[in-house]
């Protein structure tokens, strides 16, 4: 059991009941809709207790065994079991568990092997890249060259002709893989190919994917890329956090990038709720979760399609959906609020070459991890696509919505998600 506290201590309900309805009107939210966010998920009601324990009230900056302040008897512990537990579940040589999120996880690898100015290469952000891999609006589209790749105009897939020629061109000093709004696998062993080629570091970011990775139910990048980064907190189902893996020739650098370089004292209580997710992900009942958000991500596109819904790449491969709404006559910031009025909640994204602004774009991103956590499968995949439809044909339609927001609801209610009392 948690520590709740001594009995003449206050709860939360009685300390700030503000705070406390606000965290009871988020779970019933989280309860009553279906959350179609392909980077959300819902974590355990095991790892919610140890991401929501003490262990955020110690210091630790440094690495087990080398720490600057005293009293890491069990801290120690704690890091040195997630290390562990990560390193089998993934099949790596070094974890670094401490990153605060993906963001941080990834600046720690520029940090460890660019200097400013240095040339970059990531999937452009229109073409489903992130942010962090040479956005010019993020420092590391501003500290370094960046020199984005995209998918071809043709078949919206990455085009390889293209990121080998640029890569021949600029030699960069690293090249990332990784991806936000990318339906479709990612084929490591080509990306070798090309880093090889150019004497790059080949940076595999697997922070949508890294749950379907160690659940068999997309290739890994083990044995291809020089670093992979991962947040914690997406199809891997734990708390939100940050990893960095790599081979041990380059544990120094990473660890030294981690620390001091980007932070300082490491979120203790996250560590241990990533070493819990992790100890659940190496279950056989996360690798059939694993599959299973993959086929219900393959029925759910099916189902749009038949209702004439068109799909970036023509549908999808991993957890993640990207809806080109064009065909539809409809914004994805209109779809997305009509549909999260009806308790459909996804995100409004950009498609590839995209003839919209992205604060107002024309795709609407939706993905399955959330909803196969909460054991749906492919009846509710095909029921989601039919309202769905009929939402995005009607968006003002407020009597519509009404109906499919009390459909959404009921569906839901058979489907308890975890972590959440009802
Ligand atoms: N914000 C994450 C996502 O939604 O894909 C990426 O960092």
């Amino acid at each position: 059991m948690p520590n709740t506290g001594t009995p003449h201590e206050p709860s939360l309900a009685e300390r700030d009941p503000e705070i406390a309805r606000l965290i009871r009107d988020e779970e019933v939210r989280e309860t009553v809709k279906l959350r179609l966010i392909p980077s959300e998920n819902y974590v355990s009601r095991a790892v919610l207790e140890a991401t929501g324990s003490i262990l955020t009230n110690k210091y630790s900056e440094g690495y087990a065994g080398k720490r600057y302040y005293e009293g890491q008897q069990v801290i120690d512990q704690v890091e040195e079991l997630a290390v562990s537990r990560l390193k089998s579940l993934f099949g790596v040589e070094h974890v670094n568990v401490q990153p605060y999120s993906g963001s941080p996880a990834n600046l720690a690898v520029y940090l460890a092997f660019c200097q400013p100015h240095d040339v970059i290469m990531g999937l452009g952000l229109p073409s489903g890249g992130h942010l962090t891999h040479g956005s010019s609006v993020s420092i590391t589209g501003k500290y370094f060259k960046s020199v984005p790749y995209d998918v071809s105009p043709e078949d919206q897939r990455i085009d390889f002709g293209e990121v080998r020629r640029l890569a021949l061109e600029h030699k960069p000093k690293i090249i990332w893989c990784g991806t936000t709004a990318y339906p479709r696998t990612l084929d490591f062993p080509k990306f070798r190919e090309i880093a090889d080629e150019v004497g790059a570091k080949l940076c595999a970011d697997i922070a949508h994917i890294s749950g379907l990775v160690v659940g068999g139910a997309h290739p890994s990048p083990v044995g291809y890329a020089d670093v992979i980064t991962s947040t914690t907190h997406k199809t891997l189902r734990g708390p939100r956090g940050g990893l960095v893996m790599c081979k041990k020739e380059f544990a120094k650098d990473i660890d030294r990038a981690v620390f001091p370089g980007l932070q300082g004292g490491p979120h203790n209580h996250t560590t241990a709720g990533i070493a819990v997710a992790a100890k659940e992900a190496s279950t056989p009942e996360f690798k059939s979760y694993a599959h299973a958000v993959v086929s219900n991500a393959k029925v759910l596109a099916e189902g749009l399609l038949s209702k004439g819904f068109t799909l970036v790449t023509g549908g999808t491969d991993n957890h993640l959906i990207l809806i080109d709404l064009r065909s539809k006559n409809v914004t994805g910031k209109i779809a997305a609020q009509a549909l999260d009025r009806a308790g459909i909640v996804g995100n409004y994204n950009a498609i590839p070459f995209d003839p919209r602004k992205p604060f107002d774009p024309s795709g609407f991103r939706i993905g399955t991890p959330s909803i196969t956590s909460r054991g749906m499968g492919k009846d509710e995949m095909l029921k989601l696509a039919d309202v769905m439809a009929q939402v995005v044909s009607a968006p003002d339609d407020v009597k519509l919505i009404e109906s499919v927001a009390a459909q959404v609801k009921e569906l839901c209610l058979g489907f308890p998600p975890p972590g959440i009392a009802v």
